[in-house]
């Protein structure tokens, strides 16, 4: 591993603020990514800022009746701030909007263009007659021609995450006026993605180390085959594309934005005051450049921008793209539209950074899309960091100050525990750093409280309550030993609990000469004799009402938001493969008898005829069916799954049920015979 890495996180759109699924998918891991190498020493630079050119930007001005430049300077600010409150330790934010920007990415367009790398195209593209416009990007909805979903974008589908054009479109709307637009010709740079197929195709196979998701989404690319990609756009807002007779045209956002991350590294090396050492991490061969970034911005980062640097030739190629699945709030998917968001800002309203570090961190959609609770970050926060990490720490500084005159004891004839406990510094630095390096930042969690349970553990074994009053050589000894593992921790929980570690390290006067590394923590990090001030309890609990409040403002939010065109749809479940499809046995069955079971609310019990048998299924649909209204019906059940117990009664089967987020459990019904396969 090269000691030199940039690292960057997915520049932000600056339409608006940002909410806890931004944060679980770039921001905190490229953050302790990039805390844990500053602790292991490494030359790092991390470098963000915001997205502020492209529809999304122009359409949340039209929104408002603003200009897009009024959009972007107050979400810039904003967002600036929410990630410097979140301790995002980014070491430069910059704007896509700067002078440097605009002059390099005009000056990558112009050698692109003047090296022969782009076909220029007359086409017709759809045009709002209404509003006098070409309708690019998320000026235009409609139809996916991959997975169906009909409100994917013109330049790409949210729902599958294939890259579009507009003409792709199936049913194209423009959403300015609504109007089905129509076809006018109109000229634009294409990059020919098809000429680095093979390149790409090898580039990605020679990174064995990328996480599957990432490679299973490029491999799908690939071997649909990449086609041509307009690069220019018309439009307004943007970065005017440099060419003689382009009046009106400018770079399309995914050319221009990954290019910010060159741009904000010139302007970071400019403040500096040393403005050549950009080029250490953009032009030095072993720079490692690591993107982080969220599953629907792979295929820019892993196809489009890699083409655009290898035909450019003189940038480093990003070393791994440890892309991030999505993060679903209470069950649900986020939504900014529907009110279904929790906003940075408003959760530091209430709570400190630190315990929504923590406990992200242990639910990062690292490989799947995961699941945020108030309830559960309740539980994490509780358990995790007040009754373990904290309660230790307290423990140990208390009965050091009462017991010890607030000085460490010293340790001397250490027993059998004693070592057995120190020798788990070592064991879990290399425990977590190994997670951090491989990117399994839950995993580094998950070590990193588990040092914290060995020390609260270990402190309620020795019982230095009881020893104190008979052998104070031994309470010295596990006051001494819990000291150091709380200053180990003072390090190891640096990265995801930055503020709390940066408070522990100056109680245990650790702080002085600045940052401690990572091989620097050791069992002896702490002298005997030294002075250690107790301070405040770390991680006060979280109480119950604090947390109805964040669930009620959050429904609130959604009944105000709540229309009646959009159903309140589950989030898709993750991929399965075929095999496991043809695992279930699905049949046509008749309903042939039904009635209530007795004593309970929700069970009916069905007679079926699954063709070449009768049998009873339990089914719990009684609040949605009465039993004389199903008799007859031919409906879909699954006839091989394990008989089960209900109400003392065996229920063969199981019936399908579409769950209608209004009209509540409807029948999948089928005109074929029963008895008959559904494939
Ligand atoms: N602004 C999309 C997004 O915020 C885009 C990322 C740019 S990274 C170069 O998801
Ligand atoms: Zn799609």
């Amino acid at each position: 591993m090269s000691d030199r890495v940039l690292v960057t996180a997915a520049l932000p759109y600056a339409n608006g603020p940002l909410h806890l699924g931004h944060l679980a998918g770039a921001y905190l891991p490229s953050d302790l990514y990039v805390r844990y190498m500053r602790l292991a020493g490494k030359e790092i630079l991390f470098i963000c800022g915001s997205d502020e050119h492209g529809v999304p930007i122009t359409i949340a001005a039209d929104k408002e009746g603003v200009t897009p430049q009024d959009i972007v300077d107050r979400y810039h600010k904003i967002n600036k701030q929410a990630f410097e409150d979140f301790g995002i330790s980014f070491d430069y934010y910059g704007r896509t909007s700067s002078e440097t920007h605009k002059d390099i990415s005009q000056k990558f367009f112009k050698k692109l263009h003047d090296d022969g790398v782009f076909v220029k195209k007359t086409e017709k593209q759809y045009f709002d007659t209404e509003a006098q416009m070409f309708l690019a990007d998320r000026y235009i909805k409609g139809t996916c021609p991959k997975c169906g979903y009909e409100e994917a974008y013109g330049d790409q589908c949210e729902k599958c995450g294939t890259a579009l054009s507009p003409s792709e479109l199936g049913n194209p709307k423009s959403m300015l006026s609504g109007a089905t637009p129509e076809l006018r010709e109109t000229e634009h740079w294409y990059i020919p993605l098809g000429n680095y197929q093979e390149w790409l195709g090898e580039w990605i196979d020679g990174h064995g180390d990328w996480k599957a998701n990432v490679v299973g989404q490029c491999k799908s690319w690939l071997e649909g085959g990449l086609s041509e990609r307009a690069v220019t756009r018309d439009l307004k807002w943007g970065v005017p594309v440099p060419l003689e007779g382009a009046d009106g045209k400018v770079l399309y956002v995914w050319f221009d934005a990954p290019i910010g991350y060159i741009s904000a590294t010139v302007e970071w090396a400019a403040q500096t005051g040393s403005p050549e050492e950009w080029k250490l991490f953009w032009q030095q061969e072993d720079t490692e450049l690591i993107h982080f970034i969220g599953k629907d911005n792979i295929v820019f980062h892993c196809i489009m921008f890699p083409a655009m640097l290898k035909a450019h030739g003189d940038y480093v190629l990003p070393k791994n793209v440890p892309a991030n699945e999505f993060l679903n709030l209470e069950g649900k998917k986020l939504s900014t539209s529907r009110g279904w968001a929790v906003w940075l800002h408003e959760y530091l309203e209430e709570f400190e950074p630190d315990l929504l570090r923590y406990a992200l961190t242990t639910i990062l959609p690292e490989n799947k899309d995961s699941d945020f609770s108030w309830k559960d970050f309740q539980g994490r926060v509780n358990n995790d960091l007040a009754d373990v990490f904290g309660n230790f720490v307290f423990r140990t500084f208390s009965f050091i100050d009462r017991f010890f005159e607030g000085k460490l004891p010293e340790l001397k004839n250490a027993s059998k525990e004693d070592l057995a406990l120190l020798a788990e510094i070592e064991k879990h630095g290399k425990l977590i750093s190994e997670a951090y390096e491989k990117f399994r930042f839950k995993d580094a969690a998950h070590h990193t409280i588990n040092l914290a349970r060995l020390g609260n553990k270990y402190f309620t074994d020795m019982e230095p309550w009881h020893s104190r009053k008979t052998d104070i050589g031994k309470c010295g000894n596990t006051l001494h030993v819990s000291a150091q593992i709380v200053a180990a921790l003072s390090v190891y929980f640096e990265p995801i609990v930055p503020d709390a570690c940066s408070k522990l390290k100056t109680a245990l006067n650790l702080s002085v000469n600045g940052l401690i590394l990572w091989n620097e923590v050791s069992s002896e990090m702490l002298k005997a004799g030294q002075p250690l001030t107790a301070g405040e309890i770390p991680f006060k609990k979280i109480e119950d009402s604090q947390i109805q409040k964040q669930i009620d403002r959050l429904e609130a939010r959604a009944a105000e938001h709540a229309g009646p065109a959009e159903p309140d749809l589950e989030p898709e479940k993750d991929a399965i493969e075929f095999d496991d499809f043809v695992k279930l046995d699905l049949r046509v069955a008749r309903i042939l008898e039904a009635e209530k079971v007795k004593k309970s609310k929700k069970l009916l019990k069905i007679k079926v005829d699954v063709g070449y048998e009768e049998r009873i299924i339990l089914s719990g649909i009684s609040q949605f069916h009465e039993p004389e209204d199903i008799i007859g019906k031919n409906v879909v059940v699954v006839a091989n799954l394990k008989p089960r117990k209900m109400m003392g009664m065996e229920s063969k089967g199981m019936i399908l049920m579409a769950e209608d987020p209004a009209d509540g459990l409807l029948f999948v019904s089928s005109d074929a015979r029963p008895g008959s396969v559904v494939n």
